[in-house]
């Protein structure tokens, strides 16, 4: 397994929609594996693609509990087939955007449809935090990030103290 680089806001990489994969192989599933060493280590619950520079409908997350056992989940093409009505607030960071956190509107449930590491179609429903991730990791396979909820207020205030951030880690 390689650890990789994690690519940081602002960067056209980001905001770039992923391709679907055609096959699930063995790169696929080796670039599953670097992306879960490079989550763990971040450390991260959730980690897409386009975050280390590659543009392919792919997400691994792991919403375990620090005293549980780890529950890597890999997933190809992931699709929302259902999205429930009413909806959550949750604080949401991002890997992509280092120590900035701010609350966002998602729904609450959310049903998504996905490959697994073998190709093998599968469904997950899920509500509270893996709902969270998943919505999150989805919508960087299409160039958005969780900023891109929040009023351009908020979203210049967080992108503004990032450059900052991003300036006292150069020097
Ligand atoms: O590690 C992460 N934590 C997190 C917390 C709340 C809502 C979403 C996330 S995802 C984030 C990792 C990441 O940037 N994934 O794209
Ligand atoms: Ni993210």
């Amino acid at each position: 397994m390689a650890k990789l680089n994690i690519i940081i806001a602002p960067d056209p990489v980001l905001k770039t929609k992923a391709r679907k994969v055609e096959k699930v192989d063995d790169r696929i599933r080796k670039l599953m594996d670097d992306m879960l060493e490079t989550m763990y280590a971040a450390p991260g619950v959730g980690l897409a693609a386009p975050q280390v520079g590659v543009l392919e409908r792919v997400i691994v997350l792991d919403v375990a509990g620090k005293d549980e056992e780890p529950r890597p989940m890999r997933l190809v093409n992931p699709e929302i087939v259902w999205a429930s009505e009413d909806l959550a607030v949750a604080q949401e960071g991002c890997l992509s955007i280092p120590e900035q956190w701010a609350d966002v509107t998602r729904p609450a449930a959310v049903k998504v449809r996905y490959l697994d590491e073998n190709g093998t179609q599968r469904e997950v429903e899920a509500d509270g935090l893996l709902a969270v991730c998943l919505q999150h990791e989805i919508d960087h396979l299409d160039g958005v990030l969780f900023v891109d909820h929040l009023s351009p207020l908020k979203r210049n205030m967080i992108m503004r103290k990032l450059a900052k951030w991003k300036k006292s880690q150069a020097a």
